[in-house]
């Protein structure tokens, strides 16, 4: 039975990644932060499947643990504070876990398992002002955020370690992704969850930044795929996964209100709060070479995506008013 460890199990990634591994016969191990609430984010379903190790990505000795716990076949490093807005709030946090937190699991690995096959969760964010349409494993960064600036240490010191210590390292540089399992103030969620509240008359506006900048949108689900494919290679590589695909905040806010009947021009209110120090306009992926080297594809077209969205928010939504949680 191969083992695998998962840091960021607790987040959207980390519970797709989680089933898929179950589904294939892994012994999953997760990577949980103490909290007062106990929380099991993402995976409360899966509760009884993993084995949960308390650790953080700023603290060596707990990394160092976990590994020699798991002693894992793979590695996947999920974890991050990953929203770009908070980055800017809280650039030295997002520093410390983005960035000097994968030094830390990388290190956890050589000392322990040097023999572990290790995931990096880089990001399109990367790209930034983008220096070449669309964007591919060549094309240079230019990063726009804290966030994003701490991923480039993240995806040079994984390409590193390769490079220095013979580590099986792979650096996954993942367009936007997202799911019912999204985190309510990304875009895409809080998009679906506001149109779900307004159908259902909780509320009758929702304030936005931005609606010019684009992204490459995909499916949670096909992406940890990707992830799981590089590391069943012959070599370690660094690929881009996404849609090829790109659309305005304002195609998204169309799709969703539309899909209930909704018009989003009386619903929408663009607020300055939401916009950025420095915004990325436009992201384009070209997943080439994850098409022909590791035969990925996507498989949820992003108006699917965004009516399951849609549909899980109404009954969510349905379900706090039925339990008298909503007012
Ligand atoms: P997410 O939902 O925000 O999940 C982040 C996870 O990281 C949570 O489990 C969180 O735990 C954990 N975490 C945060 N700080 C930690 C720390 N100091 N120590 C240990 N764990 C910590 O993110 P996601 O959307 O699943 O993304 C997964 C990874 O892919 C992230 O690295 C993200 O930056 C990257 N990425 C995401 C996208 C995307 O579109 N989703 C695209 C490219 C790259 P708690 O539950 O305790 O908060
Ligand atoms: O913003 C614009 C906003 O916060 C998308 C993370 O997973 O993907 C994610 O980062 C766009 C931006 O995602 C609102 O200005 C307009 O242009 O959903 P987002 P993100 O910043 O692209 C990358 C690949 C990651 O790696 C990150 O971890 O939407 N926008 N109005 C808004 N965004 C938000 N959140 N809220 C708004 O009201």
């Amino acid at each position: 039975m191969k083992s695998a460890l998962i840091t960021g199990i607790t987040g959207q990634d980390g519970s797709y990644l989680a089933e898929l591994l179950l589904s294939k016969g892994y012994k999953v191990y997760g990577i949980r932060r103490r909290s007062s609430d106990n929380h099991y984010g993402t995976v409360a379903h899966l509760k009884d499947k993993i084995e949960f190790i308390y650790a953080d990505m700023t603290d060596l000795p707990s990394l160092i643990k976990a590994v020699e716990i798991a002693q894992p076949d793979e590695v996947y490093n999920l974890a991050a504070q990953s929203f770009v807005q908070t980055s800017w709030e809280q650039p030295i946090l997002t520093a410390d876990i983005d960035a000097l937190g994968v030094t830390n699991i990388l290190e956890a690995i050589r000392m322990v398992k040097p023999d572990a096959r290790y995931y990096q969760a880089s990001t399109s964010e990367m790209f930034g002002k983008v220096q070449e349409m669309p964007q591919r494993e060549t094309t240079p960064f230019y990063p726009r955020s804290p966030y994003a600036v701490a991923k480039v240490y993240g995806h040079w010191i994984t390409i590193n370690y390769r490079e220095s210590y013979d580590l099986f390292a792979c650096s996954g540089i993942l367009f936007n992704h997202e799911s019912p399992r999204r985190g309510l103030e990304f875009v895409t969620r809080k998009v679906t969850d506001g149109v779900a509240r307004i159908k259902l008359g909780l509320m009758d506006e929702i304030r936005m930044g931005n609606l010019d900048s684009k992204r490459d949108w995909g499916f949670a689900g096909d992406y940890v795929y990707a992830m799981w494919l590089m590391l069943q290679q012959d070599a370690p590589d660094d690929y881009v996964i996404a849609t090829g695909e790109t659309r305005t905040v304002r195609e998204l806010l169309e799709t969703a209100f539309s899909y209930v009947d909704l018009d989003y021009k009386d619903h929408v209110v663009v607020d300055p709060k939401f916009f950025r120090p420095a915004e990325v306009k436009i992201l384009l992926g070209d997943a080439t070479k994850a098409k022909e080297k590791l035969g990925w594809k996507p498989k949820v077209s992003f108006e699917q995506m965004i009516h399951m969205m849609v549909d899980e928010d109404l009954k969510r939504v349905q379900a706090e008013i039925d339990g008298g949680l909503s007012k």
